[in-house]
């Protein structure tokens, strides 16, 4: 069939438009790139120039945990657990809180894309969400705390209060005069695992601002916790200030006389006791790291112990951390065999981190750490305690 003439000018030049078009593509990476099908659908899908979050962001991951998703990297199954990154932050940590999250984007959530939750008592920043959500394309969540879960309840003495600061300022304890810093601990010992955002998930993984990953992880340690049957996860174990919790030994063992049912057969007690559990030696595993099932502590245990802790008004009368607290539950509530050290996740948060001293695994997990700088053994570490549980 012959073809006019226009027609036939019309069909050269997007003959010449597409040739050029594969030339380029060949030959530049950038061009190719910028106008691949991939990004031109994405592009309008999100609406060029648009917004990249919202409160409840898009996920670009499959939120539902176990559907679709690619295997990559050390995720070799494309399987997850019903798992979430969780941090509690202000806005003014963004700077420390972007460190963090590329830290573990680098090590392990690249290729899992597990959603992030970020909890605050003030209403985030467009600033802080804008900085986080171009880390990731992992789903991501910005939660505020209830009033009630967060601030000095009415109840509490405030005289009785701010005596107990005072005193703890005279000691020279670190954050002895600050409230918000009780306020934390008791969120932390008692609420976040309550959050709306959280009640969709069984698993969390604690992160902090200014804290670093250290090595590759080449496995997913919340499938590992949930096939091994495990509930609470550390990686680095220490001393408590003991002028922090002058009275919560004896508020624990108050509370395991009224309710010893609750107490678990072959629990780690021999972790925080030298003597059976009559004092306290202040083992604790440090909660800024926590990898754990949320069951745990929504469970009647966990639940009645905190009212218990709770209504003494030590949170505030002295300044009870949410480690020690999650630690003695732990260690009491469950079976030691449930609580995990997990050597292989190299973890640093100011002063102290955990590197693998075993050079397979350091090896394995192309750690950048100094091994030589673990507090594994070193003279604050509770790592003895924790090992001779086991022997
Ligand atoms: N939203 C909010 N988060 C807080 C507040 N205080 C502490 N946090 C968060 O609670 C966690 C623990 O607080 P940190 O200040 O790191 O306490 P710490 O780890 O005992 O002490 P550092 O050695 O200073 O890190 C971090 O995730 C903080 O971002 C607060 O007043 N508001
Ligand atoms: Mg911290």
């Amino acid at each position: 069939m012959a073809l006019n003439k226009p027609t036939r000018y019309i069909l050269l030049a997007l003959g010449l438009l597409l040739t050029l078009h594969f030339l380029l593509s060949a030959t530049h990476a950038p061009y190719s790139d910028a106008t691949s099908i991939s990004r031109l659908s994405s592009v309008w899908s999100n609406g060029a120039g648009g917004s990249k979050y919202t409160d409840h962001a898009v996920p670009a991951f499959p939120i539902d945990s176990t559907a679709n998703f690619p295997p990559v990297g050390g995720n070799s199954t494309g399987r997850r657990a019903n798992a979430t990154l969780l941090m509690l932050a202000r806005n003014s940590d963004v700077q420390g809180a972007v460190q963090s999250i590329r830290s573990i984007e680098d090590r392990f959530n690249r290729d899992y894309g597990y959603p992030y939750v970020f909890l605050n008592e003030e209403p985030w920043t467009d600033e802080f969400k804008k900085r986080i959500s171009a880390l990731t394309r992992a789903p991501i969540e910005f939660g505020v705390i209830p009033h009630d879960w967060w601030f000095q309840p009415d109840w509490i003495d405030e005289s009785r209060a701010t005596e107990g600061r005072k005193k703890m300022e005279e000691q020279g304890i670190i954050y002895a005069g600050s409230v918000s810093y009780r306020n934390m601990c008791r969120f932390n010992s008692g609420f976040f695992f309550r959050h709306e955002l959280l009640a969709k998930y069984r698993w969390y993984w604690r992160i902090e601002p200014d804290v670093s990953f250290h090595c590759t992880l080449s496995f997913d340690p919340f499938l590992y916790m949930e096939a091994q049957d495990k509930v609470y996860a550390f990686t680095i174990a220490l001393y408590e200030w003991s002028a922090t919790i002058p009275t919560l030994w004896d508020t624990v063992k108050d509370f395991t006389k009224k309710y010893p049912e609750t107490v678990a057969p072959d629990n780690a007690m021999g972790f925080m006791s030298e003597n059976g559990g009559q004092d306290y030696n202040m083992c604790h595993f440090w909660s800024n790291f926590e990898i754990a099932d949320m069951n745990f502590w929504r469970g009647e245990t966990y639940m009645k112990f905190f009212e218990f802790l709770d209504k003494t008004g030590g949170f505030y009368y002295e300044r009870w951390g949410d480690a020690p607290v999650h630690s003695i539950a732990a260690s009491l509530f469950l079976p030691k065999s449930k609580i995990h050290f997990f050597n292989e996740i190299g973890y640093e948060h100011p002063p102290n981190q955990h590197c693998p001293s075993d050079d397979d695994v350091w090896r394995k997990g192309m750690c950048g750490c100094d091994q030589s700088k673990t507090h594994d053994y070193g003279p604050y570490s509770c790592q003895r305690q924790w090992d001779r549980i086991f022997h």
